[in-house]
C-alpha cells in the first residue's frame, strides 16, 4: 500500500508500508512433539504453554500459525526452522503466506 505522508513543509512524500507474512508450521508423522515445542520457544519466542498449545493445534489440524513478521524476517525464520530440523534428522516444514490485512 502506498501512503501519502504530509510533512510540516506541506510537501508530499510516498512511503511503502511493509507487507507482513504469516509463518505456519506444518504437521508430519516423524518430527517429535518435544522438538516442535523447542522450535516454537527458541525461534518464535513462545512460552512453553503457548508452544505446546500451537504444537498440538498443528498436530490436530495439519497447519498452525507460529508468528507474523516482515518478509525478510519471516524468510529467515523458515530457514532457521528447516536448517535446525534437518540437522536433527526431522522433516519439519513451514510455509509463509502474505498477511493481507
Ligand atoms: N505429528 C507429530 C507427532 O505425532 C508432532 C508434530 C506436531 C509434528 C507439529 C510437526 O509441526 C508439527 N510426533
Amino acid at each position: 500500500m502506498d501512503e501519502k505522508i504530509h510533512t510540516k513543509e506541506k510537501e508530499l512524500i510516498s512511503v511503502d508500508k511493509p507487507h507482513f507474512y504469516r509463518v505456519y508450521l506444518l504437521n508430519d508423522d516423524y518430527t517429535t512433539m518435544d522438538f516442535v515445542v523447542y522450535i516454537l520457544m527458541t525461534i518464535f519466542d513462545k512460552s512453553k504453554v503457548e508452544a505446546t498449545s500451537i504444537m498440538l493445534y498443528v498436530h490436530r489440524h495439519g497447519k498452525g500459525l507460529a508468528g507474523i513478521y516482515p518478509k525478510e524476517i519471516a524468510e529467515t525464520k523458515v530457514f532457521q526452522v528447516e536448517t535446525l530440523a534437518r540437522s536433527y534428522g526431522f522433516p519439519l516444514k513451514c510455509i509463509i503466506e502474505r498477511d493481507d490485512r
